[in-house]
């Protein structure tokens, strides 16, 4: 019997984004828990870690969100079976970690100017970078997506695109993921235009 899933997260996008779409995608029952700040300061103490987000499995608090994001993949189809697939699969996952490690420092920068310095360099020498390595990547594969098929590789890669076109990044400019970087878009275009995920951004996106 499929597990009873809750996921646990704020209202925003944020790290559970990729999670909630692939449970989408892959059609699986779920709870989407939203809590307020408030409210996660009352349930702060009682996490693994103290943070968001967490995976509520028949009742067992499981931490990370790519931990997160991998298990329910595997539960619905979206992470391979096959161990060099799912390599792939986990190098591209390591990729947007290694996105939000580099980003993280001036999305957390209080002082709005130092931010849009912060954001400004990193617009210049590393997110172009990023991308074009992104894009070579998926350039090497035979089809569209990182894997043999569709996995939470692409979805992970497709939200990150997505706050870079949304403009979620003070001073990096939005048509920063353009056309130049044609097999991302493929991608993109190709994981928003799924019909469950393109139903969830349209519910959710404010
Ligand atoms: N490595 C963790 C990081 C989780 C994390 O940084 N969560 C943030 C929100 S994105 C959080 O709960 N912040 C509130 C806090 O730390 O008190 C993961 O990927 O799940």
């Amino acid at each position: 019997m499929a597990p009873k899933l809750v996921l646990t997260y704020f209202d925003i996008p944020g790290a559970a984004e990729p999670i909630r779409w692939a449970l989408e995608q892959s059609g699986q029952e779920w709870e989407d828990k939203r809590l307020t700040g408030e409210e996660f300061g009352v349930v702060k103490p009682s996490l693994p870690n103290g943070q968001l987000p967490v995976l509520e499995v028949d009742g067992y608090t499981l931490p990370q969100s790519m931990t997160i994001l991998r298990y329910v993949g595997k539960l619905g189809g979206l992470h391979p079976s096959d161990d060099l697939e799912a390599a792939k699969c986990d190098a591209v996952l390591d990729a947007a970690v290694d996105f939000y490690i580099n980003v993280r420092p001036a999305y957390t920068e209080k002082d709005q100017a130092k931010q849009l310095e912060m954001f400004g360099d990193l617009a210049v020498n590393y997110i172009p970078k990023w991308l074009a390595n992104v894009e070579k990547q998926l350039a090497a594969t035979e089809g569209i997506y990182f894997a043999e098929k569709m996995s939470v590789a692409d979805i992970m890669i497709t939200t990150r695109l997505k706050t870079l076109r949304d403009g979620n990044y003070n001073g990096v400019p939005t048509t920063i993921f353009d056309s130049s970087y044609p097999n991302l878009n493929a991608l993109y275009d190709s994981i928003v235009g799924e019909p469950k995920i393109a139903a969830f951004i349209a519910k959710h996106d404010k």
